[in-house]
């Protein structure tokens, strides 16, 4: 039968079609990743994909909830379908001391422009130690749970969350599109009796409820879910059709009377001398709740000062984390083991006799580097009042939140009388090569570089971890067994394994660890990974200094593979404007800047390179477009004082509505702004002719 061109498509038509193609492409995606038995050419499948949208861009309230649009592949057979938030989930930026809360409150004054002594207040809620859940309500109807993920794609956990009893599977009176964001957990008493069972039964126990409750979350079989007593407590949202209320408690409050668990221990708080005695309070109760948190979390209450404030890449600018200090343990340090980073830096790791601190296993904690271990800082000062780390020393250990243990510091009452003071490698341990210091750095590196087995073992971890490629079956253990076996040398070797196995499998197959079917999967994954975002790419390079944040900048900077290549050749002529467009994108500096361009100009890493994007479908980043916004990709820059916001709160703003703001004016800028007192940059706009603004043409442009 002859398609019908979109445009003429009836509403029932569309609805009709939009439900067949998610069904089809449903299943060519099953069959795709995890039958390895594809029915459909990749062609016809793009195809297909594409006139769904443009059936959904046509008839918006159509689109479904099942949507293929919003599904990035497919389960990887055994896994879970994964899920992009239409509004990303933020994390939550971690601070410990009083100062840096009161640090928080003047930054979020000065960005809105009050008086330090001006009203201002918060709500300060216990911070739940689970896992966060975002639950989507169509018409009052659960129709997708997912979790955080890295914040922009999650995993479909929707079969799973239905079993949770907390949440309701439909709302009454609620608003048409809800998504109600929150923490999944397990109460204490819940966690004891589950690992009684697990013991029962032979199994692993659980290290602590958070672990508990993400295990019981992600099961593959709903009814495990059904039998593991999960909670939920409602906090935040995602997209909604209308507004909840004009305030975070007012809304926490809308969510409680849909039906949601809320915590009974929010309160509000007028500036940070109440925000502290709050904290305090609730750390009296801690442990008088029966459920774990970690700190408490204080947030702007009024949601219009909320939407001023806005985001920074990953963190909301109007909330702060303020986590309960972390927990010590005394343990003896056996060892110290030398690890070598995919730079060549040789990190010292302590090797501790296992202690359990905060229900979690530690055996090994960072020593940092040379000077950290003989008790100095980078300035040559005293730690610890001088006192050096040695083998057999016995030593405080503390671990906060997540993050990787640390020596808080040394018992010399306990050392052993024969503890001599330890002696930092000048070699490296792995490749033999010098392992040398340049003056004012704090690391010792090893000079191997691309023959030092250590360093191309770690980069290649580094290029399939989780925020770079995120290759599944393919993580640091398998990494370092190919690499032994001769089968992978630089991320390139990755993309030509399976032609070399010649389809066959056959050599992998018959390695421990792995069947036809896991191999298979291995192939798909990595066919799959081909068509990788810009800034991912970016990230996995791993160029020093340029983390996860700078590669998504980098990429929705430059755009493309081919400009961003280009422009990082040309940006090696410091007076040139590429190297100026690059200094002038948000959080480049000049260490990052330098470090960017000695890559791309080192002759044997511009080889490996090649070699590896030519195995690549490079896929363009977009600063996000934002629908009807007349400045949504432009480049902007403001110059001189501004009058009526404060600058960061006007760049805030401009890149919410999609635009770049940049530190410098070239040929790629589009507006500069220009209020009182602007000098050199309006200059340059006027010699470039770029298009120059007032403050107040500004505000009427963007509205
Ligand atoms: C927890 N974990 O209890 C948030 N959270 O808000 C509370 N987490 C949050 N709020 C925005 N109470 C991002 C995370």
């Amino acid at each position: 039968m002859a398609e019908i061109e979109v445009d003429a498509l009836t509403r029932a038509q569309a609805k009709a079609e939009l439900a067949h193609l998610a069904d089809v492409l449903g299943k060519a995606n099953a069959a795709y990743y995890q039958k390895d038995a594809p029915f459909l050419s990749d062609a016809e499948y793009d195809r297909l994909k594409r006139r769904n949208m443009a059936i959904e861009a046509r008839f918006p309230d159509l689109k479904r909830a099942d949507s293929p649009t919003d599904r990035i592949g497919a389960p990887p057979s055994a896994g879970f379908a994964k899920v992009r938030h239409k509004i990303p989930m933020m994390s939550l930026a971690d601070v410990f001391t009083d100062e840096e809360i009161y640090a928080f409150d003047a930054r979020v004054r000065k960005f809105l422009n009050f008086a330090p002594d001006a009203p201002l207040d918060y709500t300060a809620e216990p911070k739940i130690d689970g896992l966060s859940l975002s639950i989507r309500y169509e018409g009052g109807k659960l129709v997708q749970a997912a979790t955080r993920g890295d914040g922009s794609v999650g995993e479909d956990v929707t079969a799973n969350a239905r079993m949770i009893p907390d949440i309701p599977q439909t709302l009454v009176d609620a608003p048409d599109i809800l998504e109600v964001r929150g923490e999944v957990y397990m109460p204490d008493a819940a966690f004891a009796e589950l690992n009684k069972t697990q013991a029962a039964k032979g199994l692993k126990p659980f290290a602590n409820p958070r672990n508990a409750a993400a295990g019981s979350l992600r099961q593959l079989d709903p009814q495990v879910t059904r039998e593991r007593p999960l909670k939920f407590f409602a906090y935040a949202w995602g997209e909604l059709s209308e507004p909840l209320a004009d305030t975070q408690l007012g809304a926490i409050h809308h969510l409680a009377r849909l039906g949601f668990p809320t915590n009974t221990h929010n309160a509000l708080c007028n500036g940070p001398a109440e925000m502290l005695q709050h904290y305090r309070q609730i750390e009296t109760e801690r442990a008088l709740l029966g459920y774990d948190i970690d700190g408490v979390v204080y947030k702007v209450n009024d949601l219009a000062l909320q939407k001023r404030l806005g985001f920074r890449a990953t963190t909301p600018r109007w909330a702060i984390a303020h986590k309960f200090p972390a927990e010590l343990a005394t343990t003896l340090l056996e060892d110290i083991e030398i690890q070598v980073g995919r730079t060549g830096a040789l990190s010292p790791v302590a090797k501790l006799k296992p202690i359990t601190i905060g229900g979690v296993v530690v055996s090994s904690a960072t020593l940092h580097n040379e000077d950290y271990i003989a008790g100095r800082d980078s300035h040559g000062n005293p730690i610890r009042d001088g006192r050096d780390i040695r083998i057999g020393d016995w030593v405080i250990v503390y671990r906060a939140g997540d993050v990787i243990p640390k020596i808080k510091d040394v018992l010399l009452d306990r050392r052993p009388p024969d503890a001599v003071p330890y002696q930092f490698p000048h070699k490296c341990p792995v490749c033999g090569s010098d392992a040398v210091r340049e003056p004012g750095e704090s690391v010792r590196r090893c000079t191997g570089g691309i023959i030092c087995p250590a360093q191309q073992v770690e980069k290649m971890k580094h290029f399939v971890s989780r925020a770079a490629f995120d290759i599944e079956g393919l993580g640091a253990k398998q990494v370092e067994m190919f690499y032994k076996d001769g089968w992978i040398r630089e991320p390139a070797d990755i993309f030509t394994l399976e032609d070399r196995f010649g389809h066959g499998v056959q050599q992998l197959k018959n390695r421990e660890g792995w069947g036809e079917k896991s191999a298979q999967k291995l192939f798909a994954a990595i066919r799959a990974a081909r068509h990788v975002p810009l800034n991912r790419l970016i990230f996995a390079l791993g160029i020093r200094h340029v983390g996860e944040t700078a590669s998504l900048m980098l990429a929705r900077f430059y755009g493309s593979w081919q400009n961003f290549h280009t422009a990082m050749e040309q940006a090696r002529d410091h007076d040139g404007p590429a190297w100026q467009a690059l200094m002038g994108i948000d959080g480049v500096g000049e260490v990052m800047a330098a470090s960017l361009v000695d890559y791309f100009h080192e002759e044997k890493t511009r080889a490996a390179l090649e070699r590896l994007v030519a195995h690549l479908d490079i896929q363009n980043v977009e600063a996000p477009h934002v629908a009807g916004s007349p400045v949504s990709g432009k480049t902007v820059v403001f110059t001189g004082t501004l009058e009526h916001m404060t600058r960061a709160e006007a760049k805030a703003r401009a890149e919410a509505l999609g635009a770049k703001v940049s530190g410098s004016v070239s040929g790629h800028t589009d507006i500069v702004v220009a209020g009182p007192k602007a000098g050199s940059k309006l200059k340059k706009a006027r010699e470039l002719g770029v298009k120059v603004l007032s403050e107040k043409e500004w505000l009427a442009l963007i509205g």
